[in-house]
């Protein structure tokens, strides 16, 4: 391996973790309750503490965000067909088919990379319910635009917010926008609960019908009212999410630091494109960086710069590659057809998610940056040669 590369993997992330002592002060609490799920005081504690940092009415806590997004189509009662992205993690169109519902793949946005809003309209047929948007790596879908089409058709909205916890729109939680917003808690998410989840929403109403669909339909010790599943989010997922929040403002700032690092260090380098932010984004989530790079203008591929990152321990990954249209089981569906798709074709081949969490430094990134700049036969070749 090169003298240069890193000693120690460097991975596209690493999960935020509280001091271990303050984790455990809130597992004693859990310990002494004799209480470890079935929505226990740290459940109830993290769905207040949440609704408040997410600026949203409700919170409803899943053990995962894959649970969660099945329980929102499940509570809208989505069938027939659904309009969705490709470029996004395979759990957003498995949702669809765990339901019984047909996805159908609308192209996307090239500089947002979200769900292009101007070609949802086209895909509508009799069949259609719904709307499931992705703000992909945190960054919004169109939501306005979105929601005007999803009136006049009479469609129900979900976003899937997996990477957009605390991103804001004019100062509004994220969570605030469509008919539910799930939120994914896993370990690779700047905040997180090991595994875990959550849906935001407006409708109060939405509160009982998915506290009971996630709890198996249980109304109570005599009365089963509905095809449940079971999602409930644990007391030890809970107490780590509590412990997590307390150093996530932290987290935010020093991902904010590294982010400028990046962007400076690349934002001159021909070929290379950072996913576009809508102005009227107020705070960003922080959760990914990912970069964009044309061959034909930087000199190499999206592919070898992923190999060679990797020769210096440097684990970049190929978020969202193959597009879920791609799949084998999406495949044969009509809205997969390449010539359906062409900006997601050409997007996924050219996306490259670097490493971004709190515990890099400065140094790692500028030398992350090095690497990948070292690819470009444009670009003299960076401190120490490497
Ligand atoms: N919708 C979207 C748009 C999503 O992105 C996701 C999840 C979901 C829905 C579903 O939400 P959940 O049901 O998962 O709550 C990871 C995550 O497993 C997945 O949650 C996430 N999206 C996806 C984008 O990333 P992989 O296959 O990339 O995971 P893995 O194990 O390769 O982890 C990535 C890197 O993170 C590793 O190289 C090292 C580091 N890592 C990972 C874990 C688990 C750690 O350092 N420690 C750890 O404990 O899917």
């Amino acid at each position: 391996m090169n003298k240069l590369a890193f000693t120690n993997p460097i991975y596209v992330t690493r999960p935020l973790l509280p001091d271990l002592k303050d984790l455990m002060a809130r597992l004693q609490e859990v310990w002494d309750s004799q209480w470890l799920t079935n929505f226990g005081a740290q459940h109830k504690l993290l769905e207040q503490r949440l609704t408040k940092l997410l600026k949203v009415q409700n919170v409803s806590l899943f053990n995962n965000g894959t649970i969660a997004l099945i329980t929102a189509c499940q509570s809208l009662r989505l069938s027939g067909e659904v309009i969705t992205t490709p470029f996004t993690f395979a759990a957003t169109p498995h949702v669809l088919t765990w339901n019984g519902i047909k996805p159908i793949f609308c192209d996307i946005n090239p500089e947002t990379m979200n769900i292009d809003e101007t070609k949802i309209e086209s895909m509508i047929t009799p069949e259609t319910t719904g709307i499931l948007g992705v703000h992909v790596f945190g960054v919004p879908c169109n939501v306005k635009v979105i929601q005007d089409i999803a009136d006049r058709y009479g469609l129900k909205v979900i976003y899937d917010a997996a990477h957009a916890f605390q991103c804001e729109i004019n100062d509004i939680g994220i969570g605030n926008f469509g008919d539910i917003t799930m939120f994914s808690f896993h370990a690779t998410k700047l905040f997180h609960t090991g595994e875990g989840g959550a849906l935001t929403f407006k409708d109060h109403n939405l509160k009982q019908r998915l506290d009971l669909l996630k709890n198996f339909g249980i109304k109570n010790e005599e009365e089963v009212v509905m095809p449940g599943i079971n999602g409930k989010m644990n007391e030890i997922q809970a107490a780590l999410g509590l412990a997590v929040l307390d150093i996530l403002n932290e987290e935010h700032i020093k991902r904010e630091r590294l982010l400028e690092v990046y962007r400076e260090q690349l934002s001159d380098v021909d070929g290379i494109t950072f996913q576009k932010e809508l102005k009227s984004v107020t705070q960003s989530s922080n959760q990914y960086f990912v970069i964009r790079i044309n061959e034909n203008r930087f000199g190499t591929s999206r592919n070898t710069v992923h190999d060679r990152l990797k020769k210096y321990n440097v684990i970049a990954r190929k978020y969202f590659y193959p597009l879920c249209s791609d799949y084998t089981c999406y495949r044969h569906l009509p809205s997969s057809k390449k010539e359906n798709l062409p900006v997601a074709n050409m997007v996924v081949n050219e996306t490259l998610a670097l490493p971004l969490y709190g515990r890099l430094t400065e140094d790692d990134v500028i030398k992350i940056c090095d690497i990948i700049k070292q690819e470009s036969p444009s670009i003299p070749a960076p401190h120490g040669g490497l």
